[in-house]
């Protein structure tokens, strides 16, 4: 069974870990990683959410933050700091530079971003194939008004500066019009037996994916089931502020509305959480076969059951 996902950062790796656990042995899993977070930092290229992946299923993460890595020091950080040189609000550990030095020493020498992807995760082992959407520069920025002025910002700096405090009054995957998918990403959507969206931000991950021109193509024309699982349970975000950039796209933040943001010329089958079974019919109505289990992802059988129903949901929709 080959499986495709589209996977932003923290919400994505969860899932990915009850994946793997849920498939058979001969399963293949590639994911097609959000990079629309990407940053570049004291002349570093910063990939939170391939990172965040190659962490998770490699054994590396840090569990609580769900990014950076495990038994972290800031020692770097703090030398930089004294140096007066920011920005301090953006927590790079000593273990986590080193992923960004050789990420881009090999950029540098000319490797594009899929390889080096490759290589990182050579050591970390994932157990999934992971790429990146694309090997183009693609950088998502929000516009937000500060101070009465209207300005764009980085998204890490919404995010992790602001804490997306402001309304963000658009959300632009900066240089995603120009960028192509990255080699193996059309080719694995084109042999995927089952496409899943995981309960990634459906605005700046998972949306940000299909941003890249020939992707969202690529999965409506598959042919075969796509199904995803909301990140909105109880009208709220389980975790992170994607209520923030789902108000700057005009979607409620509901699993009903997610689902149908993504709509039924993408979406074959959208599992909402228990508490959400009021939605079922509304989604259905879209024209998206709806589940309603539980959807928290509070321990590893927890995601597992969810990957098994979001599996189980897809066979439903193939038959
Ligand atoms: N998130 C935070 O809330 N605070 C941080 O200081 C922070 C640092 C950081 C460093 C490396 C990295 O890969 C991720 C980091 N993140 C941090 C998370 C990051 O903002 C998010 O994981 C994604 O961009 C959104 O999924």
């Amino acid at each position: 069974m080959r499986i495709v996902v589209l996977a932003g950062g923290i919400g994505g790796a969860r899932f990915l870990r009850g994946l793997k656990q849920a498939v058979p042995d001969d399963a293949a899993i590639t994911v097609i990683g959000n990079t629309g977070d990407d940053i570049h930092l004291f002349g570093l290229k910063v990939c939170p959410d391939l990172d965040t992946v190659m962490y998770t299923l490699g054994g590396g993460i840090n569990e609580e933050q769900g990014w950076g890595r495990t038994d972290e020091t800031f020692h770097v950080k703090e030398e930089l700091a004294a140096y007066g040189v920011g920005p301090e609000w953006f927590g790079l550990g000593d273990r986590d530079f080193a992923t960004h030095i050789v990420r881009t020493q090999m950029l540098d020498a000319g490797y594009p971003l899929s390889a080096v992807t490759e290589a990182l995760c050579e050591r970390w082992k994932p157990g999934v194939r992971l790429i990146p959407m694309s090997d183009d520069r693609v950088e998502t920025h929000v516009a937000v008004t500060l101070d009465g002025e209207r300005r764009a910002v980085h998204f890490q700096e919404y995010w992790v500066k602001l804490r997306a405090s402001v309304d963000a009054h658009a959300v632009v995957p900066v240089g995603a019009e120009q960028a192509k998918p990255a080699p193996g990403v059309l080719e694995a959507i084109a042999e995927a037996d089952v496409i899943l969206f995981p309960p990634s931000n459906p605005v700046v991950s998972v949306g940000t994916i299909l941003a890249v021109p020939g992707i969202r193509e690529a999965i409506a024309e598959a042919g075969v089931p796509v199904v995803g699982l909301s990140p909105i349970v109880g009208d709220a975000p389980v975790r992170g502020m994607a209520d923030k950039v789902l108000a700057a796209v005009g979607v409620d933040s509901t699993a009903a509305a997610v689902a149908e943001h993504y709509g039924s010329g993408l979406l074959d089958g959208w599992l909402v959480d228990t508490v959400d079974a009021g939605a079922v019919e509304r989604v259905e109505a879209a024209g998206i076969r709806c589940r309603a289990v539980p959807l928290m992802m509070s321990d590893l059988d927890a995601t597992t059951r969810m990957a098994c129903e979001a599996l189980a949901l897809a066979e439903e929709v193939r038959a």
